[in-house]
């Protein structure tokens, strides 16, 4: 084993001549990254024998970093590509990493109708609040009342709350967790990889550099990673707290994981 792997065996999936990577100190993003390559090393995938997709903003930059094959490009664009490869490709596994503004904005038809459709592809969106890549703007991901680059008073809308609104689309895997919760996250990814259907990962993620600095007043990632975790709680708590501890925060865990049809090869209307 080379010296590089002795440091890290999970390195062996990963695209030497990237590095160093892109995030700024402390972004989720590499955690991540992190997750997911313990999640492919422990299924005993080839990410060479897959295809990964990125659209556009830092998170889409997540699957750079990994030797395999992939689409890197359009903000917002990501499953209309999957849903083309998936036509003439059915078995080759497909895995989105996208932005909450890339996914649940831009993306936003896009994410609803392959969501009814039951697309067959893993998509792990990162969901740092805000269109991180750009500086720092409002998403609808936003918490209500953050001030963000482009909202300096407070943001005046409520957000979108991404897996409820997967599972009404008709999305039939469906999880959300926090980069603090590295075990769950690999484990949400590993059965993402195993299912056959749409699957989302949400992953509430720290973006330090805009969201911690508009919204919370700090560059320091622990800190934005302690407000995620008092903004957020487990679902089988739910039953225990009332209405007002829970207004604001956002449920984490498995929400759905159920068979249905998948829409891939032959079955794809035209
Ligand atoms: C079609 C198009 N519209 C807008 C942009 C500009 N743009 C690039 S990254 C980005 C924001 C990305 O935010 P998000 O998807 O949440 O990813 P993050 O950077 O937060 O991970 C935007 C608006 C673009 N590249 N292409
Ligand atoms: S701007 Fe935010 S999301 Fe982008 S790399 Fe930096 S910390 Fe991460
Ligand atoms: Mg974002």
């Amino acid at each position: 084993m080379g010296e590089e792997l002795k440091i890290n065996p999970l390195r062996k999936f990963l695209r030497k001549e990237k590095l160093p990577h892109f995030f700024c100190a402390g972004c989720g993003c590499g955690q991540v990254l992190n997750y997911y390559t313990q999640a492919l090393d422990a299924l005993n995938m080839d990410p060479e024998k897959m295809l990964h997709i990125g659209g556009v903003g830092c998170t889409a930059r997540i699957p750079i970093y990994l030797k395999t094959d992939m689409f890197h490009g359009v903000h917002g664009r990501t499953l209309a590509w999957a849903t083309g490869v998936k036509m003439t490709q059915p078995d080759l596994p497909v895995v989105i990493f996208a932005g909450d503004g890339d996914l649940v904005s831009i993306g936003g038809n896009h994410m609803i109708q392959s969501c009814r459709r039951n697309l067959d592809v893993t998509v792990v969106m990162v969901n740092n609040m805000n269109f991180a890549m750009t500086g720092g703007q409002v998403a609808p991901t936003t918490p209500e009342e953050s001030v963000t680059m482009t909202t300096p008073y407070g943001s005046g809308e409520p957000r979108f709350d991404v897996c409820r609104l997967a599972m009404a689309a008709g999305a039939s895997h469906v999880e959300r967790w926090t980069t603090a919760q590295p075990v769950q996250c690999k484990l949400a990814m590993e059965r993402a990889l195993q299912h056959k259907g749409f699957s989302l990962i949400e992953i509430v993620s720290q973006c330090p550099t805009h969201y911690g600095r508009y919204a919370l007043k700090t560059g320091d990632p622990v800190k934005v990673m302690n407000y995620i975790q008092s903004n957020t709680y487990a679902k089988e708590q739910s039953e225990r707290m009332t209405d007002e501890e829970k207004e604001g925060k956002l449920p984490l865990g498995m929400f759905i994981c159920e068979e249905k049809p998948v829409y891939a090869g032959t079955n794809m209307a035209f």
